[in-house]
């Protein structure tokens, strides 16, 4: 009997913790922390102790499937993964020869590091309609810090004083490494402060809990401003010295006061005053980054006020502030490995969704450039593969109707695309209208059961892995792999290997194992992926602070621009302002008769990442979080109705509505909703729905009441309204139905 253990990196979700695997006789025997890690030490969650029962779970796709019937049907022939990959490269090449390498595009998810891949294979295709959930979830937050100081911050959590947690509740079953980092802080003292619509894990503890209303955080942001200048709280010798726009920025917040804010955020001035002032003076403090800002109209603004914030308080890049901390010297970046200089001008500008929003496009890819060049060595720094993306509505909209152009397919990689992006119609309409669909996935997701390919992928404790953390820190790490893919699984990073050496690109793809192209890598490190894995395990320089003061930050001006000049070339507004959110009812008085509710989306559940089916359909997992739950407050709970448990229909402007089931909670406010995310049923197969199975897809999945046109999406980048969206909730009168899940 051989017993191994392992170094395995877990990617269930992206914060990506070092665990060690026992491994028997090729099989896992058990999922332990690492108290060694030199990263992650002792985090782990029930998600990742869990990972063995994914693998070997009868739902696990293991080989090839091509659809047989009609799309969605669920009528399947097992085919080899070399047939699958051979029919979809000559798919593709009839599908470029009629109308441009720009008909393919591309989606993908967090769980498994293939971005840099994908990118690479899109860019030598020359298609630029390359899109991720990034798009809705931290890389597109990476465009507004590199906008006004160059780079993307990271929390020194372990020397801070103060922590602010905006809408961002890390716990132990959910991103437990940042929960684990943010408990030290704490632990050694560190100021809380906390915003919410609901009390949440953290605001019992928070020195100031603020209780705002969903989508109005730029309005107590600005405020912070406002006090910060007003009451000269700021960092003047860093503002004189290394900023632009100072006095701009005070013309402009001068009527952002904290009275105005209140109004609009529920939240009171004095509170709002007050946390300003410790934020500000309890020094260094950290706001680390969380995804209630990217799921805003006014996403964009947000950002730069939170941006303006960490400048004007004299946070970055010191000890226990915000560390910008450049590239590891050792190792190959993300971008570099993207080959973005060999996606020609012309297909750049074929980008879906550039005509309207710019942010997250070549064009602001360029014009970041030649600073991101100058200071950290790096023209097309996509930081967190937050460069250029196409709009995920504009793709759905061009398979629709063919407008600018035809998109006639899609490979969509480790994403639930039917759940993962708002107004789940809209991705449908588009899907069912392609002339090929991929999808890559460990599970026949709803969108895997409208493709016309699925391939099985490799999971985590499946391969071998070499994570760099997106460039976002100069840290890499070596990641074992556990044991050996069942049937014919394919790694996600060689699906674009495979078709890219099928379609011309073999000159760039020369690795024929992922060790091979993790050797080349590291070669600046001198280092082999198997020493990485083995021996060293991971590397990260020693930190070192306030580097610009040798390089300038990595702007146009070289200073940090609270007046951001990129900004102003691309014809947008230069300073941060307030946005009232589309669906408000101060905006839309008419709205509060016919829905009188406000609601969001999210608010992580412990069990799965997402919409994640294995996780679903594992019985120690489900059996926890059986149904999707509707926190509501038990006063609205009475007016409507609801008895703790009831199913409810929620039902938004769209006119679509979902069944959830109420939880009743003193926690939220009484006119405001959660409603939980990426739910589907792994364990049905029709729906109620008629004309869709998808596993009861439209049955709860919040993307289904959720909008996607342009007057949701923020001005600059694009992307959406997921909170502080209005709607009603009323009871589901023949509500005696149980739960779908069978234990
Ligand atoms: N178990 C588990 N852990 C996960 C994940 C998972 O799916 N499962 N996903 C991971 C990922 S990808 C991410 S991005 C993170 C996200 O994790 P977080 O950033 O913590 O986001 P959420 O859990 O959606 O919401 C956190 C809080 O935001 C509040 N909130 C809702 N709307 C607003 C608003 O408009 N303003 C403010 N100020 N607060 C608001 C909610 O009430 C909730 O308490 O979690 C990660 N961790
Ligand atoms: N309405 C709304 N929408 C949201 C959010 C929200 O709060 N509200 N949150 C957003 C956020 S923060 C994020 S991060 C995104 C998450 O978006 P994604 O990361 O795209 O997550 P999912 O859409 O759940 O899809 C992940 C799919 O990948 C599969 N998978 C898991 N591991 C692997 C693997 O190793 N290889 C392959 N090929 N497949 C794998 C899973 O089975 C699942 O079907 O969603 C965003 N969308
Ligand atoms: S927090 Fe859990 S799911 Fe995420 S990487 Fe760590 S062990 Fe895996
Ligand atoms: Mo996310």
């Amino acid at each position: 009997m051989s017993k191994e253990t392992k170094w395995v990196i877990c990617s269930t979700c992206d914060i990506n913790c070092g665990l060690l695997v026992t491994v028997e006789d090729g099989k896992v025997k058990s999922i332990k922390k690492n108290p060694d890690h030199p990263l992650t030490p002792n985090s782990i969650c029930i998600k990742g102790a869990n990972a063995n029962k994914y693998i070997t779970h009868p739902d696990r796709l293991t080989h090839a499937l091509k659809r047989v019937g009609e799309r969605g049907s669920g009528q399947w022939e097992q085919i080899s993964t070399k047939q699958a990959l051979d029919e979809i490269a000559d798919k593709m090449k009839k599908l470029i020869a009629e109308d441009g390498p720009e008909t393919i595009g591309s989606t993908y998810g967090w769980s498994s590091n293939a971005g840099a891949a994908s990118r690479r294979f899109m860019n030598l295709l020359g298609s630029p309609n390359w899109t991720w959930t990034g798009y809705v979830c931290l890389a597109n937050s990476t465009v507004p810090s590199k906008a006004t100081y160059g780079f993307w911050q990271f929390p020194d959590f372990h020397n801070t004083k103060c922590i602010v947690l905006l809408g961002h509740a890390p716990g132990p079953q959910r991103w437990t490494a940042e929960y684990l980092w943010i408990k030290d802080a704490l632990d050694r003292g560190a100021k809380l402060i906390v915003t919410d619509p609901r009390r949440n894990s953290y605001s019992d503890q928070a020195d100031i809990f603020l209780q705002v209303k969903p989508a109005t955080d730029s309005a107590y942001l600005l405020a912070w401003i406002n006090v910060i200048i007003y009451e000269d709280l700021y960092d003047k010798e860093f503002v004189k010295k290394w900023t632009v726009g100072f006095e701009q920025l005070t013309e402009r917040v001068k009527d952002y006061t904290p009275e105005w804010a209140s109004e609009i955020t529920g939240a009171p001035a004095d509170k709002i005053r007050e946390s300003a002032r410790m934020y500000a003076t309890t020094g260094p403090a950290v706001i680390p980054w969380g995804a209630v800002p990217d799921h805003h109209a006014n996403s964009t603004q947000t950002l730069r006020a939170l941006t303006i914030l960490r400048s004007i308080t004299g946070n970055l890049d010191v000890p226990g502030g915000e560390l910008l901390m450049g590239y590891h010297p050792e190792i190959s970046s993300d971008d570099e490995f993207e080959l973005n200089e060999r996606l020609s001008p012309e297909q750049r500008k074929k980008q879906l969704g550039v005509d309207r929003f710019k942010l997250l496009s070549w064009e602001t890819l360029e014009k970041t450039g030649p600073a991101m060049e100058k200071v950290w060595g790096k023209k097309y720094s996509n930081q967190v593969s937050g460069g250029a993306m196409a709009h995920p509505a504009s793709m759905w909209e061009a398979m629709k109707t063919g407008k600018p152009y035809r998109m006639r397919a899609l490979i969509s990689q480790c994403n639930n695309t039917l759940n993962s992006y708002p107004n789940t119609t809209h991705v449908y309409e588009g899907l069912m209208n392609l002339d090929l669909l991929v999808v890559m996935d460990l599970i026949k997701s709803p969108t895997a059961q409208l493709a016309d390919y699925i391939l099985p992928a490799t999971h985590w404790l499946e391969r071998p892995n070499l994570f760099n953390y997106w460039d976002w820190i100069p840290v890499y790490q070596g990641g074992e792999q556990a044991v050996e893919a069942p049937g014919e699984c394919l790694h996600d990073w060689m699906l674009w290997r495979e078709l890219g050496v099928r379609l011309g690109q073999e000159k760039d793809w020369p690795w024929e194992s992922m060790e091979e192209a993790y050797d080349e890598r590291l070669k600046p490190a001198g280092l082999t992926w198997e020493k990485l894995s083995t021996q060293v395990r991971a590397s990260a320089p020693e930190i070192t602070f306030k580097k610009y003061e040798q390089t300038g930050f990595g702007t146009p001006s070289g200073k940090v621009e609270l007046y951001s000049s990129i900004f102003e070339e691309l014809g947008y507004d230069p300073m941060p302002s307030w946005v009232e959110p589309p669906e408000s009812h101060a905006r839309k008085p008419e709205l509060a008769k016919t829905h009188p509710l406000t609601f969001f989306t999210g608010m992580r559940e412990n069990y799965w990442f997402h919409s994640f089916g294995l996780g679903r359909s594992t019985k120690e997992l489900r059996s926890r979080e059986p149904d999707p739950r509707m926190q509501i407050h038990p006063d609205t709970a009475y007016e409507l109705d609801l008895s703790d448990g009831d199913w409810a229909w929620v039902e938004s402007t769209s006119g679509k509505r979902i069944k959830l089931r109420s939880w009743l909670s003193n926690d939220t406010a009484p006119d405001v909703v959660r409603v939980p995310h990426g739910w589907w049923y792994p364990e049905t197969t029709g729906s109620e729905e008629p004309g869709a199975a998808l596993s009861s897809l439209w049955k709860s999945a919040d993307a289904v009441i959720l909008h996607d046109s342009d007057e949701y999406c923020d001005k600059e980048q694009g992307n959406f309204q997921l909170r502080g969206l209005a709607c009603k909730v009323y009871k589901v009168e023949d509500g005696t139905e149980g739960t779908s899940y069978i234990a």
